[in-house]
């Protein structure tokens, strides 16, 4: 993409109303903008990254097992009421009425939806187990909707569901969540460690809330300071093993790990030797729930179970936070000129910069590699503008993409370019083909 057409509207100054990193460098980077209290536009630059995240969230819920549908964002107020919550669930919830006067509601969350759904369609405990999953906005009126993305009002969420026959069928689906919840979270360079939480509105007794540590989160959290050294993906995962499955969950929860709901002081101290205590701030990304029967009775999600008799189907919940996503990520990776992309969720592989737009040879050049790199496979974004070369690497660095590749007219001559990792832990000069070659050679991969 030409920087010189694409739409991407960065500010210099920072913009008052944003009290955190990630809320002002997604504005200054010209990634959203605001429409109401916590609703947001996506502007190109933005949904890349949407895209990317939502993306890795897909493809590790399908190797979980999980399957894909799309449930839509306005719910009959009626589910609502079958399931026993429309009351219960208080002015989070936007309700409206449509022509006919139908109670309407912009659903928070799809629970309800969904058993009903499951309640009309499987009759059989043969058709069991079930995981359904979708990615779609919700709505929930938050009373302080603020930092941004982090908490919105309209917001992008991962919700799946399962479906079992018992409690333990239960239990491995909430374990594979669990699983899979690490190997998201760690594919997008994020280290989310599962903490025992409280289960709130959406109810149950088993439920764990993922959290990345950063100051700037909303949740206060406890835990052994072993929890931060789990190395998620060095496990290798396979779905089909359950009891490899078990034994990973024993471990990632063998240490004390708690949101301040389910803090307890006195168990914190006997179980946690003093210098390994940690006491800190963190932003919950992914929450998942075991809940029983809690919709299923009160909707009718019955199987005919191997004796004909009619069982209430057990089920859980499992929920990402994909807007929110983009927000952590920035969170746990910036620095006092803008944002440092991990790999797998920047917008654009790299950042062309010609340093003398105009000039002949620097333009060839550019042009030239450009080029070669598209065709490799990369995206680049190439900033040919008219503008004073401070210009262009304070934009780069707001913008943080992986890599940078300087060229400029002294240099060519030297037939040299300038090679450079936003993270500084590269920096170098080297030959215009040896630049091209390193780049499709590890960030093609
Ligand atoms: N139905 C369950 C699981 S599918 C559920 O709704 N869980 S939840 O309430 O914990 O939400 C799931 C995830 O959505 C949270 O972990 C969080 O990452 C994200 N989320 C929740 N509220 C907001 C909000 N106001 N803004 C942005 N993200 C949010």
């Amino acid at each position: 993409m030409r920087l010189s057409r694409y739409y991407l509207p960065t500010l210099k100054e920072t913009p008052k109303e944003a009290e955190i990193a990630s809320h002002r460098l997604m504005l200054r980077a010209g990634m959203m903008r605001q429409a109401a209290a916590g609703i947001y536009a996506w502007l190109p630059l933005g949904l890349r990254v949407l895209r990317k995240v939502e993306a890795i969230v897909r493809d590790e819920q399908d190797r979980a097992g999980c399957q894909e549908m799309l449930m839509p964002t306005i719910q009959p107020a009626e589910l609502w009421q079958r399931s026993g919550r429309y009351d219960a669930y208080g002015p989070e919830m936007l309700r409206i009425s449509d022509r006919h006067e139908r109670e309407l509601l912009y659903g928070p969350t799809n629970e309800d939806m969904l058993t009903d759904i499951f309640a009309n369609t499987v009759r059989s405990y043969r058709d069991l187990p079930k995981l359904l999953y979708h990615i779609q906005w919700k709505f929930r009126d938050e009373v302080r909707p603020r930092f941004g993305v982090m908490r919105g009002r309209e917001f992008l969420m991962k919700d799946c569901y399962s479906f079992d026959l018992d409690f333990e069928g239960a239990k491995r689906s909430y374990d594979r969540m669990f699983v899979c919840y690490l190997r998201t979270f760690a594919r997008m360079g994020l280290k989310a460690i599962p903490m025992e939480a409280e289960t709130g509105p959406i109810g149950g007794n088993l439920s764990h809330e993922f959290i990345i540590l950063a100051d700037t989160g909303e949740t206060e959290v406890f835990c052994d300071r072993g929890v931060l050294d789990f190395d998620v993906l060095g496990s290798d995962i396979d779905y089909g093993d359950d009891d490899g499955i078990a034994a990973t969950i024993g471990s990632f929860t063998s240490l004390y790990a708690r949101t301040e709901d389910k803090h307890e002081a006195a168990a914190f101290e006997s179980e946690v030797p003093a210098d390994r205590r940690y006491q800190g701030r963190g932003i919950e990304v992914g929450q998942v729930f075991y809940f029983g029967k809690k919709y299923s009775e009160p909707m009718g999600a019955e199987v005919a179970g191997p004796d004909g008799q009619p069982i209430a189907v057990e089920m859980g919940s499992y929920g990402i936070g994909v807007s929110r996503l983009v927000g952590a990520i920035i969170e746990a990776s910036h620095d006092e000129d803008g944002i440092i992309w991990p790999d797998p969720v920047a917008p654009f592989d790299v950042q062309l910069i010609n340093l003398r737009a105009g000039d002949d040879d620097c333009d060839a050049a550019c042009d030239g590699i450009y080029a070669r790199l598209r065709e490799a496979g990369l995206d680049v974004l190439y900033d040919d503008r008219d503008e004073r070369p401070g210009v262009k690497f304070a934009d780069a660095d707001l913008v943080g993409l992986p890599w940078r590749l300087v060229i400029g007219p002294r240099g060519l001559k030297a037939g040299k370019v300038e090679l450079k990792r936003r993270d500084k832990s590269i920096e170098d000069e080297v030959p215009l083909d040896q630049a091209v070659a390193r780049l499709i050679e590890t960030a093609g991969g």
